[in-house]
Order: C-alpha cells, then structure tokens, then sequence
C-alpha cells in the first residue's frame, strides 16, 4: 500500500472533553505519523467552505454552529493507507453505529457532536491538507 497524507481534525467537543492525547496516542499505536499540527477556533466562513460539499444537506447549520463552537485541533497524518486507516480508527459517522474501540464510538456522543473529521478520499485529502496548511507546515519525517 502507498504512503498516503490525510486531514484529521479533532472537533470542539472531543477538545474539550481533553482527550486529544488519548487520540494521538491511537494514530502512533496505529503508525500514523503526525506531520503538521495546529490548534484553530474556526470562523464560520472557515467552516463554511471547508464544508462546501455539504451546503445543501440538511444538518449543514447545525455542523456549522457545532465547529465553530470552540477550538478544533487540525493534523496531517501520515503512513501507509493512511486515509482509510483514519477512518477505520474514527469509526462510523454515527457513534451509536461505530465499532466499540473506534474514537467516535469511545468519545462522541451523537452524529453532529461526533468527535473527528478525517478525508474520505485521495483528492479530498489532498485539498483539505492545503486548506489548512502551506508546503512549509508540513514535514516529511
Ligand atoms: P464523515 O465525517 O464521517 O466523513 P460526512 O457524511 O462527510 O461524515 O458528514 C460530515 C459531518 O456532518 C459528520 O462528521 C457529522 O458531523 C455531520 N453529519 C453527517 N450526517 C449527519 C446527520 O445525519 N445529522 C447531523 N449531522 C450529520
Ligand atoms: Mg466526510
């Protein structure tokens, strides 16, 4: 499998439960390094384009007022598959459907408040890397 790059963001309320070191913890356990990292209270303009694909979904206002409702901590991982690893240790965008032992099923606690964003695919990822950080910001290692 290639090394991949994928988006990871740390919503506010699994910031503010304190458990971004717990979640680090699982993408090291799991291989994944961290290669950019910063701590960003969103604007609502930011969360609204980084969200764009979702504008016409019925629960965009509430995603929107939930991720600018505090701090969110925003890193690029890397590793083999990283992408698809991601989203196998967030677990299911509903945390009453993810896998026991997922981060969203041990810290969210309903499908808007649901702990993590992570990029679905190689495009999107390559697009929500440069949202968030420029080539300098993001070391090989
Ligand atoms: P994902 O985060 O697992 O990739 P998406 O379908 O891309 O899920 O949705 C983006 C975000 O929008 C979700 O993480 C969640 O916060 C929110 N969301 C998705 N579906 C619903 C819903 O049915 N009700 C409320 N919020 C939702
Ligand atoms: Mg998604």
């Amino acid at each position: 499998m290639a090394i991949e790059r994928t988006l990871s963001i740390i919503k506010p309320d699994a910031v503010a439960k304190n458990v971004i070191g717990q979640v680090y913890s699982r993408f090291e356990n799991a291989g994944l390094k961290i290669i950019a990292a910063r701590m960003v209270h969103l604007s609502n303009s930011d969360a609204e384009k980084f969200y764009a694909a979702h504008k016409y979904r019925p629960f965009f206002k509430d995603l929107i007022s939930f991720m600018v409702s505090g701090p969110v901590m925003i890193q690029v991982l890397e590793g083999e598959g990283a992408i698809a690893k991601n989203r196998y240790l967030m677990g299911a965008t509903d945390p009453n459907k993810a896998e026991k032992g997922t981060i969203r099923s041990d810290f969210a606690d309903s499908i808007n408040a649901n702990a993590m964003h992570g990029s679905d695919s190689l495009e999107t990822a390559a697009i929500e890397v440069a949202f968030f950080f420029s080539e300098v910001d993001v070391y090989s290692r």
